[in-house]
């Protein structure tokens, strides 16, 4: 590690008008990054906020920082041109769910329009990130996607949020929804859940990640918050109980 310990960090840049330019973007609802080249330097995958193209655009942009941490352009990853209506990426994620020995990164966009209410995943991997293979999402609006490894293999698996109160679990090794959670059922019983983010960890000292969920309210983010109720489907809002529940992880 390198560091003295003072725990000062040193403002190196911003990225702003460089997004902007592409004028596809509002602003960056989710971030992650990943050394997809071995090199030591980690690499910047930021969500598209919200696209006000009709139907095509970029679900993510990638920049490589220079030796200095400095970075320039961006570049655009995962184009998609149907469906994903007036998307907004709304979630992000690193880990290696290919098992390679390194990150890949997952972003999660819906379409927000009432034509396409649905989601779709981009697994980004390869130098630069830029092979970008999608992924069957969610038939709901979708929040967010979070690390759980879930089967204990070599591969991270992840879970998906969805409106109004569901956890989709992701295999990575099929890269498909094998669990889906309702969290309006079970016992003891929450009322009208609304899911939205997400954590693993082992909650029950069994060996085995567990999953939470909260249950508590949407943040208006993307077309939704910029037109109203004819694009947001309530995509905000509070659920009844808000808190959040937690799922003890009973697989082999
Ligand atoms: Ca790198
Ligand atoms: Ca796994
Ligand atoms: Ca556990």
């Amino acid at each position: 590690m390198i560091g003295n310990g003072s725990g000062g960090f040193t403002l190196q840049g911003q990225a702003t008008s460089q997004l902007n330019s592409f004028g596809g973007s509002y602003g960056v609802p989710a971030i992650a990054s990943g050394d997809s080249d071995g090199d030591g330097r980690d690499e910047i995958m930021t969500a598209v906020g919200f696209n006000y193209g009709y139907y095509q655009g970029n679900a993510a942009y990638y920049t490589q920082p220079d030796t200095s941490g400095n970075f320039g352009a961006f570049a655009t990853r995962a184009t998609m041109t149907n469906p994903a209506y007036y998307f907004t990426t709304m979630g992000a994620a690193s880990g290696d769910y290919l098992g390679l020995g390194t990150p890949s990164i997952l972003t999660l966009t819906q379409g927000t329009y009432s034509g396409y209410p649905g989601s779709v995943l981009f697994l980004h991997s390869g130098a630069n990130y830029s092979t970008n293979v999608s992924i069957a999402g969610t038939s709901q609006i979708a929040k967010r996607v979070d690390n759980i490894d879930a089967d204990f293999d070599s591969k991270m698996d992840w879970a998906v949020s969805a409106k109004p109160g569901y956890a989709y679990v992701y295999r990575a090794s099929t890269q498909a929804k094998v669990v889906t959670l309702d969290l309006s059922t079970g016992s003891p019983s929450v009322s009208s859940p609304v899911s939205g983010r997400m954590a693993s960890g082992d909650v029950d000292n069994d060996g085995r990640p567990d999953l939470l969920v909260t249950t508590s309210s949407w943040i208006m983010e993307g077309m939704g918050y910029l037109y109203g109720s004819s694009y947001a489907q309530s995509m905000s809002g509070d659920g009844g109980n808000k808190g959040f529940v937690w799922y003890l992880n009973a697989s082999n």
